[in-house]
Formats: C-alpha cells, sequence, structure tokens
C-alpha cells in the first residue's frame, strides 16, 4: 500500500475575505499536496472555514446581519479562489457543518465523563481580540503595546481542560519528537512558553466554554455555554479526516496561531487517547506520540515593507491584484520567495521582478530557445546523442544532482532552496548552450553528431524539469509538457518513475510563450494611479470650533473636589428607546458601577467594552430614562462633533486617581 499522507490548513475565519496570508498557506499545502502524489503517496488535502465565535458574531452584528448569514455569504469568497488557483483540497469543512458539530459535541462529553473536562468559575483577564484568557504576562505584555483597551476582566462559569495535567506529555513530545513543530526554532517558542528555563508548572486548565456569546456550539446538556471557538476549530482537523488517513502528516499554520495547534491541540488529542493505566507523570506512552500530529509546520508572515499588513493600515494585499499576472506566476512567486517558517517583506517590483527574471528569461527563454533549435535544426523531431564529450558529461552530472537535490529539499518542504537550486541548473544550461554555440555546429557538416548531443540534452532537462516543477506550476508545467510533445497529464508522471534518458515520443511544437514579460513600468503606473483613487478623500474642511465661552475662574480646592477616577469599561448596551444613551457596567478599582453615557454619537457599544475611560466619580447618582446613573465619563467635543472619550495611558489601573 502506498503511504498515506493528509495535509491541513488553518481553517480560515470568514469575517474577511481572502488575503495574501491565506492565499499564501493554501499554496503551500497545495504545492506539498501535488508534490506528495508525485511522489506516489496517497494525499488526503483538507482546508476549510472557521465560522464561530465572537469574532464572528461581532463582524455579523456590524453588518446587521446573523452569523451563519455572513458565513454563508464569505465561503464562496474562499471556494472561489482556491478553485481559481487550482488548489486541489479533497474537502471543504465548514464548522457549521452538522457532521463536525456532532463530533465536537460528542468529543466534548468524552473528556467531560473522563474528568479531562470539568465546571468551574473563572475569573480573569480576556483578550477581546484573541478570544482567549491571558495570563498575567501576556496582559503586561499586550499592555506595554497599547493594546490595553483589548483586555477585560471577566467572571464566568465555565469549563476547563485540564491542561495542565499535560504538560509533563507536552514537554516530552517536544524533546523526543522535535520533528512535531518545524521548523526548530519555532519549536523552541513552543517549548519557553509551556516550560521557560525548563520548570514543569506553568501550564493553566484552559476555559474552553463561554457563556457571553451565542453564536458556537451548545454545550450538550448545559446550553447556555457554547463551545470555545477554539476547541470547536481545532476539532475539525478530526471531524473532517478521511478514514484510514489519521494522523495528520502536515499541518500548515502561521505563526501566530502556533501556540494554539502545538500545545492545546496535541493536549486534546492526549487526553482523548488515553487510556487507564497512563501515567500523565510519567512517559510518553510511544502509543499516543503516533495518534499526534506528524508534524506542525509553521510559517512566517508576509509583511509590507517592515510593516504587518492590516485592514486598519490599508496595506493588505489582496490575491486578485496578483492573479492577473497569472496562477502559476503567483504560486511560483510564493514558494520561491519565501523560506518557511520566517516573515518575507512583500513588494509589487520584488514581485515583478523575480517573475521578469526566471519565468520570462530564464525557463520560458531556455525553453523558447530549445524548442525552437529542435524544430529549425531537427524538423521537431528529438535526436539520440551519439557521443557525449567532458562537458556533456558535466552538464549531465549537474543535471542529475540539481534534480536529486530538488526533491531532497521539496520533500522536505523547502521549496525555497528546492527553485533556487533549480534555478542555477537552468542557468548553467544556458551557460553550456552559449559554450557549445549550437548555431555554429548547425552550419558544419562535421558537427551534427555533437548537435545532436546538445538538442537531446537541453531537451531531457527541459522535460525533467517540467515534471518537477508540476506541483509548483501546475498549468505552466503542462504547457511545457505538451510543447515538448508529451502526452498525457504530467501531474500523472511519479518522480521515482522519471527516466531522463526515455526516448522523446512524437515531434516537438512550436514553442508556446510560458511567461509573458511584465512591462514593469506601466504596471508601477496603473498601480499608484490606483491606489492613489482608493486613497481616503481628503478629509472635509474642518468646520471652525464652535465652543461656548471659558467659564468663571474657580479656586484649587473647589475644582479638588472633583474625584477623578481611572475605568475599565466591562460591559457595554445601547439604552433602549434612547439615541445617544450608552449603559455601562465600569470598573473604577475598588468597585465595579453603572454608568450611562450620552455618547452613542460616537461609539458602538461593541467598541467600548475594554476601554479605559476617566470617570467622575463622586457626582451624585441620577436617573436617566429610568436607570440610575453612578458617575459620569469624561469626553472632549464641541458644539458639532461627537464626543471623543478622554483615555488614560494604557498602563493606569482603574481605580488610579486623576489630578
Ligand atoms: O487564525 N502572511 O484564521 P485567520 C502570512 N480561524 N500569513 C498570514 C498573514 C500574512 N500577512 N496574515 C494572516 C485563524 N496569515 C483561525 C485558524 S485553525 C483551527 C483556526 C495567516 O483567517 C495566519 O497566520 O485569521 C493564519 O495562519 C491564517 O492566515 C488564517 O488566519
Amino acid at each position: 500500500m502506498s503511504e498515506r499522507c493528509y495535509i491541513t490548513t488553518p481553517i480560515y475565519y470568514v469575517n474577511d475575505r481572502p488575503h495574501i496570508g491565506h492565499t499564501y498557506t493554501t499554496v503551500l499545502a497545495d504545492v506539498m499536496a501535488r508534490h506528495r502524489r508525485m511522489m506516489g503517496e496517497e494525499v488526503y488535502f483538507l482546508t476549510g472555514t472557521d465560522e464561530h465565535g465572537q469574532k464572528i458574531e461581532k463582524a455579523a452584528a456590524a453588518r446587521g446581519i446573523t452569523p451563519k448569514a455572513l458565513a454563508d455569504e464569505v465561503v464562496p469568497n474562499f471556494e472561489t479562489m482556491w478553485k481559481r488557483m487550482e488548489i486541489t483540497n479533497d474537502h471543504f469543512v465548514r464548522t457549521t457543518h452538522a457532521a463536525h458539530k456532532a463530533v465536537v459535541q460528542a468529543k466534548f462529553l468524552e473528556l467531560l465523563a473522563s474528568g479531562d473536562i470539568f465546571k468551574a468559575t473563572y475569573k480573569g483577564l480576556y483578550s477581546v481580540s484573541d478570544e482567549a484568557y491571558v495570563t498575567e504576562t501576556q496582559a503586561k505584555e499586550m499592555q506595554a503595546q497599547g493594546l490595553a483597551h483589548q483586555l477585560v476582566e471577566l467572571e464566568e462559569e465555565s469549563y476547563f481542560f485540564r491542561l495542565s495535567a499535560y504538560e509533563n506529555w507536552l514537554i516530552q513530545l517536544y524533546e523526543k519528537y522535535p520533528e512535531f513543530v518545524q521548523p526548530e526554532f519555532r519549536l523552541n517558542e513552543v517549548k519557553q512558553f509551556v516550560a521557560p528555563g525548563g520548570a514543569l508548572g506553568n501550564l493553566q486548565d484552559l476555559s474552553i466554554s463561554r457563556t457571553s456569546i451565542t453564536w458556537g456550539i451548545p454545550v450538550p446538556g448545559d446550553e447556555k455555554h457554547v463551545v470555545y471557538v477554539w476547541f470547536d476549530a481545532l476539532l475539525n482537523y478530526l471531524s473532517a479526516c478521511r478514514e484510514g488517513f489519521w494522523p495528520p502528516t502536515f499541518q500548515l499554520v502561521g505563526k501566530d496561531i502556533l501556540r494554539f495547534h502545538a500545545i492545546y491541540w496535541p493536549a486534546f488529542l492526549m487526553a482523548m487517547h488515553r487510556q487507564d493505566g497512563d501515567d500523565l507523570q510519567g512517559e510518553l506512552p510511544a502509543r499516543i506520540r503516533e495518534l499526534l500530529p506528524r508534524t506542525i509546520l509553521a510559517h512566517g508572515w508576509w509583511l509590507m515593507g517592515e510593516d504587518k499588513m492590516s485592514k486598519s493600515k490599508g496595506n493588505v494585499v489582496r490575491p486578485d491584484q496578483l492573479l492577473k499576472f497569472g496562477n502559476d506566476a503567483v504560486r511560483f512567486f510564493f514558494m520561491r520567495e519565501m523560506t518557511v517558517g520566517l516573515d518575507r517583506s512583500f513588494s509589487f517590483e520584488g514581485f515583478m521582478d523575480r517573475l521578469n527574471a526566471d519565468l520570462a528569461n530564464g525557463l520560458g527563454n531556455l525553453a523558447s530557445r530549445t524548442l525552437s533549435m529542435l524544430i529549425r535544426y531537427r524538423e521537431g523531431r528529438v535526436p539520440v546523442p551519439a557521443t557525449l564529450d567532458a562537458m556533456d558529461l558535466e552538464i549531465l552530472e549537474t543535471g542529475r544532482l540539481a534534480a536529486s537535490a530538488y526533491l531532497e529539499k521539496a520533500a522536505a518542504n523547502d521549496f525555497h532552496g528546492a527553485l533556487e537550486g533549480l534555478w542555477t541548473y537552468l542557468r548553467q544550461l544556458d551557460g553550456y548552450i552559449v559554450k557549445a554555440e549550437p548555431w555554429k555546429l548547425a552550419k558544419d557538416e562535421g558537427a551534427q553528431a555533437k548537435l545532436d548531443t546538445v538538442l537531446c540534452l537541453l531537451y531531457r532537462a527541459l522535460r525533467a524539469t517540467a515534471v518537477l516543477l508540476a506541483p509548483v506550476m501546475p498549468a505552466m508545467a503542462q504547457t511545457l509538457w505538451k510543447g515538448l510533445g508529451q502526452s498525457g497529464a504530467v501531474a500523472d508522471q511519479r518522480f521515482a518513475g522519471l527516466d531522463y534518458d526515455a526516448p522523446a515520443p512524437g515531434p516537438v511544437a512550436a514553442p508556446e510563450p510560458l511567461f509573458q514579460r511584465i512591462d514593469k513600468e506601466t504596471v508601477m503606473t496603473e498601480l499608484d494611479a490606483a491606489s492613489a483613487a482608493a486613497a481616503p478623500a481628503a478629509p472635509a474642511a474642518e468646520l471652525p470650533l464652535d465652543v461656548p465661552p471659558l467659564r468663571e475662574v474657580v479656586d484649587y480646592d473647589t475644582f479638588a473636589k472633583t474625584d477623578l477616577r481611572v475605568g475599565l469599561v466591562l460591559t457595554a448596551e445601547a439604552v433602549p428607546k434612547s439615541k445617544k444613551l450608552i449603559k455601562m457596567t465600569v470598573d473604577i478599582g475598588f468597585e465595579t458601577r453603572t454608568i450611562l453615557g450620552g455618547i452613542a454619537t460616537g461609539y458602538t457599544p461593541e467598541e467600548l467594552v475594554g476601554r479605559k475611560v476617566v470617570v467622575v466619580a463622586n457626582l451624585a447618582p441620577r436617573a436617566l430614562m429610568g436607570i440610575e446613573s453612578h458617575g459620569m465619563l469624561l469626553a472632549a467635543s464641541d458644539n458639532n462633533s461627537k464626543p471623543y472619550l478622554v483615555a488614560p495611558p494604557a498602563d493606569a489601573r482603574p481605580g488610579f486617581i486623576v489630578k
């Protein structure tokens, strides 16, 4: 039986359309899947969408539609994009599929019965953007990065996964089976997180249910809880696995979601597979290792210059912008430019330079020269070499080494290195042509045998190149394959069966250009024009300041009577029937207050949660719309503008006095 290989991508959130990050991961997975098929492996390749959780619930609310309607609208964008990019996934999983939900609920109940999931009360800081509780250290890191507004203090009844109990086994997994996370420096990151300095006792149990949201898979038998979105999402790899393919061979993830995949995910699986008698403090049984993913492959990010791409910065590259240069060109660029694991900065100029140099010149030029010479000098028939001189033997040996190095690197998922090496070889072939001077040989009656050798070696080199490149550039490799007079699909070839010396079948065809050279200047001008058109319109001329005259002077003691405190908004909701009022609960360090603010023209309730504010804390309570307000928030405005809340610095703690 041939070897089986199960490859997964992350499942993508449906709050965005595909961007370069999604596209890169999916193309990498596809190249790996195609390559492994040509290695003779039986591949199951899974991708899909992650549709539950607070992020999606919020995005849908902002649009005024249900989360399911949002997902149904966005999912086809992914499916269509993958078709357009010739992605050969065997299945597309959606976490809203009934089959997936059933597996999540069944596994939840199993772990509840085994004691790996239990119910308790939890109080802690929760990161709204990560949908995860954070440790004190993480909270400090976030505060230092100015992300304090994304933290809220939550107290809720929750189901917990006994993550702490798996720390010992996890550490053994990383130590004994370092192939579990690749590349190696990413494994070190994970180890550092789980056991800084090699010390145990750092992992805390993980809250895996929520009562604060409703968009999720209900906890069976306790339906006011929904299953935490990461427990739900990670289980897609299990629920959508094809019979006989477990465990996953390669799971591709971006560096930002490595922690979830390298810590939580194997721990969930350990809990599902452990048996009575297994000792969690003892050795990790080999039987369990075999049921865990073989490798979590973590890639880096495409950056814009040195910057992270983000919707708010408006610098996100979308696949449509690249695909007008051809799908294979994009696939090639991704594989050639990015070293799996590292970040890489993207630029349109670099993109075009790479394609012009490697595809229009490099490969395209070599193919068209070779085919033209075969047609011109041999009427398209491929001759057989008579004798080989030292120069021929050298290029043959170079080719043999280049092909095996390519296959070795590609099998280790180093497509960057594989392609770099192959292109060095293509340049050596150009050098071989220059040295052999076939155009001179053609004119020399006595050099015909030598010309046969040169043409044949070039033909064979291109034929091997078409096979090697088929996973990376399926359409271009097929065009070349056909041009070389080969029949059938190049993707049906097997690397092991690659017969370098096989006779050529039919005559070669007139060369079809593999890649049209890009006129970089024209494209850059178009891009500049498009980005100028898309740039936000200049702000409307500001209205003149409209404020009342300065109030009468007060002495310090009068001012000092006002007690101002830093507060943290814990919850916020619109007050029914009021256009302006928002009702909030605000933590002011020593107590939590209900405060009404007339700020709905400036803020949505969602934007307020997690925000630090300045509270007038000793104002007499006042009832508005039948609700008593215990304080007031400071906001800046003039008579025309919306209110702008006064914001204390990120690390000011609730309760701090403002004076
Ligand atoms: O994280 N370059 O989904 P997602 C490269 N639903 N990769 C990038 C990138 C960039 N500039 N920006 C984002 C999720 N990514 C979860 C996964 S799996 C059980 C659940 C990558 O749609 C990012 O690293 O936010 C991540 O791997 C992927 O895009 C999906 O992001």
